[in-house]
């Protein structure tokens, strides 16, 4: 899946359109204007831009949650303007009256958008285990180097998959910990749980020495069915190392994929 946004950048003299992957990001455009035609009227790229009605809005999402939901409901045709507001975290979708948004545009999509103080908001793969407390094989089903990369056995849905991990045994408690390339200030953790869920008990994050603890539950049963489990974070962290503690008990737990979702600079 690929997010694109757009990007103002300074005094209404540049915009830059990037394309934003997984994995890399591509610079494709850039270009000066003074003003775009949005929706039949000219609007211009300035912070303070004055639009006059806006039609639906989104509240605490990151930038590129924003411009996602924005492409996905134009999937057959242009992009409707969106915009975000960095300070409420709000996204104005077919946005008109809204000041204090700065308006870039390409050919095929209008975005309205102005940085966030924090910088990039990026979402990214396990792509290393530190450290394990147990796996099912030391070779590659099972394992914990299962964990690496985008899901694999979740599009398959639920049930065993040697795609994902599975603990030695089933009645212990485990930990996983798993780094990524950029250490941000998480915003959130997704784990894929394939088989037996539910038994998540703490999400950690590496930092200042030691782990922090962002989230803990209780695990009471198990969850049946593929899911992404995506537990409210209870504080901030900057961090590239996760730890997830897990309640295995009686039933084979298997774990496909950590996403780490997280700003770029300090808040
Ligand atoms: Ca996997």
């Amino acid at each position: 899946m690929s997010t694109y946004y757009f990007h103002y950048q300074s005094d209404n003299v540049l915009s830059i359109m990037k394309i934003f992957s997984i994995y890399s990001f591509l610079f494709i455009y850039a270009a000066t204007k003074a003003a775009i035609v949005l929706e039949g009227k000219t609007v211009q790229t300035i912070k303070g831009a004055k639009v006059t009605k806006v039609t639906s809005v989104l509240e605490g999402v990151s930038r590129i949650r924003c411009v996602d939901v924005c492409i996905h409901q134009n999937r057959a045709g242009n992009c409707r303007t969106a915009g975000y507001h960095k300070s409420s975290r709000t996204c104005y979708l077919s946005m008109h009256g809204k000041r204090d948004i700065v308006v870039v545009s390409d050919q095929t999509c209008s975005v309205m958008m102005i940085e966030d103080e924090r910088g990039e908001n990026v979402t990214q793969w396990a792509n290393e285990v530190y450290d394990f407390s147990s796996e099912y094989t030391q070779t590659s089903k099972w394992g914990a180097i299962q964990l690496r990369g985008e899901p694999d056995a979740f599009p398959n849905g639920y049930g065993d998959s040697g795609l994902a991990w599975c603990p030695s045994v089933t009645n212990r408690l485990e930990f996983l910990e798993v780094s990524f390339a950029l250490a941000v200030e998480i915003t959130g953790v997704d784990i894929y749980e394939t088989w037996y869920g539910g038994r998540v008990t703490a999400v950690k994050c590496f930092e200042n020495g030691g782990y922090v603890t962002l989230w803990s539950g209780t695990a009471t049963g198990y969850v049946e069915y593929a899911r992404i489990f995506s537990p409210p974070l209870n504080t901030n962290c900057f961090s590239d190392r996760i730890r997830i503690e897990i309640a295995a008990s009686y039933n084979w737990v298997e774990i496909d994929a950590i996403r780490l979702h997280g700003f770029l600079e300090r808040n």
